[in-house]
């Protein structure tokens, strides 16, 4: 068993992406490419096999390829993200997933963004946002309850996705924005909150035992280096501008 990543290059159109939050300004999807260049480069050093895809020049967010795919050891939902404009993301990712996972897929009504799905051990938490919905959550529950997991919407409010507000530091400890989501929704788990000056600090990915984390959040990194987590931080300030974090870019999964 190696870990894989699956990532896809970036769309030379991101300039075009969605964007919910922030205000639209150039995007130069050259520095972008290069950051995310050195994201793969990161996710090869702590011992994933990267698996890229080729860019679609047709869809802008195409290299956020988190929303498109949830991938678990029994299966992988191929989902239906929430912008139609991302929709078409799927098809060649699904591709990509099925020689390693049986694959099950959301359909209509329901929609679904990977950024949306955190996992904490047996329970996938899914917020409630401009993406995904009720009747999401409803479907990922069905396909999932069968192999035991418990799966919870959870509201999240003043971001574009949960794990915007919230993601897992390590094994027992979350990194959260409380303006966005509330802490205690998640059980007994030890919560760092990012900085009040940072707001959009809490994306962050941890691969094994060490978290990539985004460069220029200088305060709450030191909270987290504080706590003896083991941090990399990786420059992805040109996939911030499409609202981009550091899960959104990969699917990370044994296989
Ligand atoms: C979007 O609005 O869909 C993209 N511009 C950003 C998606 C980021 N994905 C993620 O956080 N999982």
């Amino acid at each position: 068993m190696i870990l894989r990543a699956i990532t896809r290059a970036v769309s030379p159109a991101l300039a075009n992406c969605e964007l919910t939050h922030l205000i639209r300004e150039a995007i130069d999807a050259r520095i972008a490419a290069e950051q995310h260049r050195q994201y793969e480069e990161c996710l090869a050093t702590l011992g994933c096999r990267i698996h890229r895809l080729p860019a679609e020049p047709d869809l802008p967010d195409s290299v956020f390829v988190e929303d498109t795919a949830i991938v678990l050891d029994e299966l992988a939902i191929i989902t239906r993200p929430g912008a139609a404009s991302r929709q078409p993301e799927t098809t060649s990712i699904a591709r990509a997933l099925a020689p390693y996972r049986k694959l099950v897929h959301i359909s209509a009504p329901g929609t679904i963004d990977g950024g949306d799905v955190l996992r904490i051990d047996r329970t996938i938490y899914v917020g409630i946002s401009g993406r995904s919905n009720e009747a999401g959550v409803g479907q990922m529950s069905s396909l999932l309850e069968p192999f035991g997991y418990t799966v919870k919407g959870v509201p999240v409010a003043g971001c574009l996705h949960l794990k915007t507000a919230v993601t897992l530091v390590a094994h027992d400890t979350l990194l959260v924005n409380p303006d966005w989501v509330e802490a205690q929704l998640f059980g007994r788990m030890r919560v760092i909150e990012t900085d009040r000056s940072e707001p959009f600090a809490a994306n962050a990915l941890l691969v094994g035992a060490t978290l990539i984390y985004p460069a220029g959040f200088p305060a709450t990194q030191k909270r987290l280096e504080d706590d003896r987590i083991n941090v990399v931080t990786v420059t992805v300030t040109e996939l911030a501008r499409a609202e981009g974090g550091v899960t959104c870019c990969s699917l990370i999964f044994s296989a």
